[in-house]
């Protein structure tokens, strides 16, 4: 059986990619750049400097790197005055329950989040008392698909990738926990998370009963 479940952030827990889009299109304007909600659906899972490039990939634009760093902050700080005024209400359906379930069975719970703002947004909707170790984005060397994320939220509860369950909302991010060796639950629609072991729609209708049934089926 699983001991321990690794959630990725947005897009699982909270849904805070209307943020980064808001944020990233005021960037790309300023830049000249047409930016889409169609564009944003790209940058789902993916790092900040990683999102920057695409971005500027898609205006055709090269900059020098101390200006990307300017750019990422100026994004950055946009951003956190949105997850600043964030509150529980925006906790996607039923995650907080079904945390509630697994702490009460003694399944270990992580996050695994490429965000480096993943803390403040725990506590801005009041999650954070859930999560015995948070992997994010200042920790891991190496973004998603890589796998270092999860491998680094195993190791915190000294478990092996397979004793693991990983909930993830992106392609990347399935790839990342198929790779580290890890049981790989997709949030969202199964036409795009097809290399997941399995998909949910969310946690509304999503009990600790069912997923211990599609583990021991596996
Ligand atoms: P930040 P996740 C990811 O979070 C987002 O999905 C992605 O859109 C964002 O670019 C990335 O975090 C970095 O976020 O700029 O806050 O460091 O899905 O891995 O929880
Ligand atoms: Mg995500």
């Amino acid at each position: 059986m699983f001991k321990a479940c690794l959630f990725d952030m947005d897009g699982v827990i909270v849904d805070s990619a209307r943020y980064h889009f808001i944020a990233w299109q005021s960037l790309a304007h300023e830049l000249g750049i047409d930016f889409t909600e169609a564009d944003n659906e790209m940058l789902k899972g993916v790092s900040r400097v990683d999102s920057l490039e695409k971005i500027l990939q898609k205006g055709d634009l090269q900059l020098d790197n101390d200006t990307k760093l300017a750019l990422m902050e100026k994004k950055n700080q946009e951003y956190l005055e949105y997850i600043k005024k964030m509150t529980p209400e925006e906790i996607l359906p039923g995650v907080e329950r079904f945390l509630k379930e697994l702490k009460e069975a003694g399944i270990k719970i992580g996050l695994g989040s490429s965000s480096k703002n993943a803390e403040r947004i725990l506590d801005a909707i009041e999650l954070r008392s859930y999560f015995e170790t948070i992997i994010d984005g200042n920790k891991v060397t190496f973004a998603k698909p890589d796998p270092e994320v999860f491998i680094l939220g195993a190791r915190a509860f000294d478990l092996d990738p397979s004793e693991v369950v990983v909930f993830e909302d992106a392609l990347s991010g399935v790839e990342a926990a198929n790779t580290g060796g890890f049981f790989s639950i997709g949030v969202g629609d199964p036409a795009v998370l097809t290399e997941a072991n399995h998909v949910i729609p969310g946690f509304a209708d999503f009990q600790l009963n069912n997923l211990k049934e599609i583990y021991n089926a596996q």
